[in-house]
């Protein structure tokens, strides 16, 4: 493909002429990696074409509904043009890395910032909300179909990375296209009452736990919450569980930093970090070999939770608060 095309165009213009698409999730799959894959599987499949999708990780069971999301297959097999879309980082990417690594032809749609352009063409842009934005910009460019399944699955997009539309990158063009999602028959109440409000009883056991385990910090003001492998068992839950259950600390009236220790072995922990204003949680992940975003980031460290917990707050302490 001559670059003379714009990025976008090139991109719809190779995927117009692929015979076959691998279309490549992130691990632990979220709304919007799900719903933007699942809308070009569904979108690319009416044309005949020989459309797979890839993902290392299972969808969580609260969007098992999506249509297209049991097509999902573990296993990764490179023979077709391949597109990752919501995949900030080649590592994300599971089994494909390798082949992406050693030049695969692999188109890249992605939204954040932190994306240094891993693919053969790189679409990244910053300023949209979701990378279903792009998806759907791509969808109208290509003249294809957005079908009532379709719609559905950019919503859940746009709806789940921009916090309900309220996280504060959302534009106004976010707003429009999911009005005109709505009119293509999003069924939009549905979505949101199986997303947002509607849970496991497992999982309602595994909050009361969490929010048992609370312990605020003073110096700085720091909400702590641990799950342990102990404390999911009894609760009947499963790792996918914690998910947001972090946002419990980050929403108390006055507290700056939460953390959430989550133990996945013996002396193995996955240590969240969410900010809730000015301070920046990146920096502490990232002196712990972790890594993510401002507000929200995360590492994984060994040893006691006791012991972590007091390298994760001089962490916070000595990187956080600069
Ligand atoms: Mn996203």
């Amino acid at each position: 493909m001559k670059s003379s095309l714009r990025i976008p165009d090139a991109i719809a213009a190779e995927l117009t002429h692929a015979d076959a698409v691998r279309i490549i999730l992130h691990r632990a799959p979220d709304g919007d990696t799900l719903g933007s894959c699942l809308a070009l599987y569904l979108a690319l499949s009416a044309l005949e074409k020989n459309v797979t999708l890839y993902c290392t990780d299972p969808a969580p069971a609260q969007y098992s509904f999506l249509p297209g999301a049991n097509r999902i297959e573990n296993r990764f097999s490179s023979s077709a043009l391949l597109v990752t879309v919501d995949c900030a980082d080649v590592s994300m990417t599971g089994e494909a890395a390798a082949a992406i690594k050693s030049g695969a032809r692999c188109l890249v749609i992605d939204h954040h910032r932190s994306n240094q352009g891993y693919g053969t063409l790189n679409w990244i842009d910053y300023e949209a909300a979701a990378a279903a934005e792009l998806v759907y910009d791509l969808l109208v460019r290509m003249s294809l179909p957005i079908t009532p399944d379709i719609a559905d699955c950019l919503y859940v997009g746009l709806v789940t990375d921009t916090g309900r539309f309220s996280f504060d990158y959302t534009r106004p063009v976010s707003m429009r296209i999911a009005a005109d999602l709505i009119e293509r028959g999003a069924h939009f109440t549905e979505l949101c009452h199986r997303i947002f409000r509607q849970r496991s009883l497992a999982k309602t056991r595994l909050i009361a736990a969490a929010l048992s385990s609370l312990r605020v910090e003073s110096e700085p003001r720091v909400a702590v919450m641990t799950i342990t492998l102990d404390m999911l068992s009894r609760c009947g839950a499963s790792h996918e569980d914690t998910e947001a259950i972090i946002n419990y600390g980050i929403e108390i009236d006055g507290i700056e930093v939460a953390v959430l220790l989550h133990q996945f072995s013996e002396s193995e922990y996955k240590v969240s970090f969410r900010s809730a204003g000015d301070v920046r949680v990146d920096t502490a992940a990232q002196s712990l070999g972790g890594g993510g975003h401002f507000k929200a980031s995360g590492c994984t460290l060994s040893g006691s939770a006791q012991e972590i917990l007091s390298t994760v707050l001089r962490a916070i302490r000595e990187h956080a608060y600069r």
